[in-house]
């Protein structure tokens, strides 16, 4: 078996890079590699495909789709890493050199992009027949480097050498329309696998080209130069991946490339139900359903009424019927700046039919809702179009079967204000769908001791695909399984610190407690929280070099959108303390701070198993749901958290000794924001105001940029939100108290293990297949369909 695999092997390398397995790159030899696997899937792929085209489908709608890394997870679900990893020791290649090679596939900027990936992975898992579909970005969010502290973006050309995941579909092309152009559609599709399943699903990546190859007649003319640019601005559609995440632009290319993957997703599924069941649209609905990540693909709506209007002959009235019952929407964040509202000249301009269809449901809407006795206000309010802007999520509600939060306290939120005008109107679509991950990459793949000790201790690997069977052994076990739980995360943090001393120059003790934040930055996420918590720690043992603490490295990750500045100048500002703390000969590494660059799925496979504390800190009510904290749960760190988003049910679920939480509530903080004056936690809560002044009295250089100084001013200064508007001065002394309480208390191995091993045990409610299960069953109306039973 593993000669079959080998010769195989040696077969695709050499057919990829020209020469002998021993001669080859270890990227050829990836590049090889994964064309086998490729190779191998084919029939299976091909099977699934057929099938589920055939039965009642469901398709997710992502602008974003966070994949990382393909060939481990690929391996481990087929079973075949063992035998690669032989098969390539015969060769003399080590398989994780092989595997470091791989490029991160990063389609998207974090919680909602990532959520999607592992979405696809239980989907395939359960042998769900869904289908993601999104855009083949040739950029991928840009590489994040620091130049003196400062973030630096850079392309992410992450397919330019080649990768073989990605099998181009020239034949099964659509033409999108635009007013201002046509442009080509090509899938490019990734296989799915799932873990013990013959199953392989498909994401279909949408790329935009140009309609002819060349413009020969502009070409003829003198206008060779207009040719060559018109061709590069229909590519310009799939060509880079909007690094926003929660901040919505009114970008021309933005809206274009939300028509673009919608319109050519569409096309496909109405072609597909008319070949499977005829060209009466009827029962479009019985066969389809769509879920919507978010507003980003709410184009769909009136680009299916479009479709189903003048492509295929139907009343309003029915194929609103249709429409009503295809789409499901989720939302994933009360933040305001984060709704998509499009100008309506954007649409007459891009798509006229589109605005038409859109003007039309908004007036429909009104009359609707004047029928429903609603006043004036609250119509104008909820109504599709006002002014000259469209509301995405609006469009959304009202057209929508399902509307779901993503962690209980969200779906109460939206529920109670973000959208309560539609749940006054409609309570019954309201439902919660708290998000997970899935056990596989962030469990089975990224901590292999891990791993085997829980295979060990339930006497099997059923728990990869039912992680609720470890809940069975959450107090049945001895003391040696909390010892070896203690020596796998020290060995796991050896590992981490090679890595951290490789990657970014910085030697730390596995001795440490790892305090690890890894999340976009935002202010709401509140790192500068974490910083100010590391400078004040600073001071006290500045002061007190005999304090009692336990030796602490705070690891951090995170890209800021590139042109939100608060943002970057946290980065700058914990860099900025990484450089003061890990320098001083006096603290003597007793504190190190980490900012790995360039944090993506892959850094946070290497992460996530080396830490003993999650941290968790956003102001409540903002996180949405959160899923790092799951991973990390999952991995044996505990929680370090406010009473937020998913944090909420992680508590729960582990119950209150085995999780760390401070700060004010969401229902407490409306009260506390009133009147509050941060100047009073300045002044009162010892230490705090050493660690604000330190912005700005020279402590601490932010190169002349002001941006110190700014960050002062928004904590210190009414602006129009008012001071500090996620409340970092008024929970810091709870998170200090409770934090170094967390710190004390991991000085008790046993304890601390016990405490770890809880968290282990206790997430199986965390796991993306539950998730999508509930998806499949009170949304979705979804059944397996297993390519075994067919053949
Ligand atoms: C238009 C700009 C934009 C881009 C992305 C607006 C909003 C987004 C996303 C909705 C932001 C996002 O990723 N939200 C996160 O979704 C995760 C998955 O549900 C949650 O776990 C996070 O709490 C939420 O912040």
């Amino acid at each position: 078996m593993t000669q079959d695999l080998a010769s195989a092997i040696a077969f695709q390398v050499r057919s990829t890079s020209g020469r002998s397995v021993a001669a080859s790159t270890p990227m050829e030899i990836w590049q090889g590699l994964s064309a086998s696997v490729v190779s191998r899937i084919a029939d299976d792929w091909e099977a699934t495909d057929a099938l589920y085209k055939a039965g009642r489908q469901e398709h997710y709608f992502s602008a974003e789709f966070l994949m990382g890394r393909a060939l481990l997870n690929n391996l481990s679900n087929l079973g075949l890493v063992d035998q690669t990893r032989e098969a390539l020791a015969g060769f003399g290649i080590d398989l994780s050199q092989v595997l470091e090679q791989e490029p991160d596939a990063a389609l998207g900027n974090g919680g909602l992009g990532r959520l999607a990936a592992c979405f696809l992975d239980s989907c395939a898992t359960l042998e769900l027949p869904v289908t993601g579909y999104g855009i083949l970005y040739r950029y991928g969010l840009f590489k994040q480097l620091f130049d003196n502290g400062f973030q630096t973006e850079h392309p992410d050309p992450w397919m330019e050498e080649g990768y073989p995941f990605v099998i181009r579909r020239e034949e099964q092309e659509r033409i999108v329309r635009y007013a201002d152009m046509w442009v080509r559609a090509i899938p490019h599709d990734m296989p799915i696998t799932g873990y013990g399943t013959r199953n392989v699903g498909t994401l279909r990546l949408w790329k935009a080209e140009p309609m002819e190859q060349f413009d020969y007649q502009a070409f003829n003319s003198q206008r060779f130069t207009d040719a060559i640019v018109e061709r590069e601005r229909t590519s310009d559609i799939s060509r880079v991946l909007y690094p926003n995440d929660t901040t919505f632009e009114g970008k021309v290319l933005r809206v274009r490339q939300q028509y673009f993957f919608c319109s050519a997703s569409l096309q496909e599924i109405v072609d597909n139900y008319v070949k499977h069941h005829g060209d009466d649209l009827t029962d479009f609905a019985k066969y389809n359903s769509i879920q919507l990540n978010d507003t980003h693909p709410v184009l769909s709506i009136p680009e299916l009424m479009r479709i189903l209007l003048d492509e295929h002959g139907m009343g309003w009235e029915d194929a609103w019927e249709i429409v009503t019952h295809t789409f499901a929407y989720t939302n994933h964040t009360v933040l305001a700046e984060a709704l998509e509202k499009w100008e309506m000249q954007i649409f007459d301009r891009l798509f006229p039919r589109i605005a038409e269809i859109v003007r039309e449901i908004d007036r429909r809407f009104r009359e609707d809702m004047g029928r429903r006795g609603l006043d004036g206000q609250t119509i104008e309010y909820m109504a599709p179009v006002s002014g000259n802007q469209v509301r995405m999520a609006w469009i959304a509600c009202y057209a929508s079967y399902s509307i779901n939060g993503v962690a209980a306290l969200h779906t109460e939120i939206i529920k109670r204000e973000t959208l309560k005008e539609w749940h006054a109107i409609w309570p019954e679509r309201f439902n919660n769908k708290t998000n997970g991950v899935t056990p596989r990459r962030w469990l089975n793949q990224c901590n292999p001791r891990l791993a085997a000790l829980l295979t060990e201790v339930t006497g099997s690997d059923a728990w990869v695909k039912d992680l609720s069977v470890l809940a069975n052994y959450t107090d049945s076990v001895d003391d040696s399984v909390y010892d070896r739980l203690n020596e796998i995360k020290h060995a796991n943090k050896v590992d981490f610190a090679a890595w951290v001393a490789e990657r970014e120059g910085i030697e730390i003790d596995p001795d440490a407690i790892f305090d690890v934040q890894i999340k976009r930055l935002h202010e709401y996420k509140r790192q500068l929280l974490n910083a100010f918590y590391v400078l004040d720690l600073y001071f006290r043992l500045k002061d007190d070099p005999t304090l009692d603490v336990p030796k602490r490295v705070f690891v951090f990750g995170a890209k800021a959108a590139p042109g939100y500045i608060r943002a970057k100048a946290i980065i700058k500002f914990i860099n900025e303390v990484a450089r003061l703390v890990n320098n001083d000969e006096d603290i003597n590494g007793r504190i190190k701070v980490v900012f790995v660059h360039n944090y993506n799925v892959s850094p946070a496979e290497h992460i996530i198993p080396a830490a003993d504390v999650s941290e968790q800190i956003s102001m409540a009510g903002k996180e949405a749901s959160g899923t790092s904290n799951m991973k990390f749960m999952m991995n044996g760190a505990l929680t370090l958290g406010t009473l937020d988003g998913a944090n909420v049910e992680i508590l729960d679920a582990v119950g209150d000794e085995n999780a760390y939480i401070f700060g004010a509530t969401e229902e407490e903080l409306p009260s506390l924001k009133r009147g509050y004056d941060p100047r009073r936690y300045y002044e009162n809560v010892p230490g705090l105001k050493r660690v604000i002044d330190a912005l700005t009295d020279g402590t601490l250089d932010d190169n002349g940029s002001g941006w110190f100084h700014d960050l002062r001013q928004s904590l210190m200064e009414p602006g129009w939100e008012g001071p500090d508007v996620y409340y970092v001065l008024g929970d810091f002394e709870s998170y200090r108290t409770v934090k170094d309480a967390m710190a004390a208390d991991h000085a008790d191995a046993r304890g601390w293990a016990r405490k770890a091993w809880v968290n282990i045990t206790k997430s199986g409610r965390f796991s993306s297949d539950r998730t999508i299960r509930d998806y499949a069953e009170q949304v979705w109306k979804l059944d397996p369909a297993p390519i075994d039973s067919v053949s």
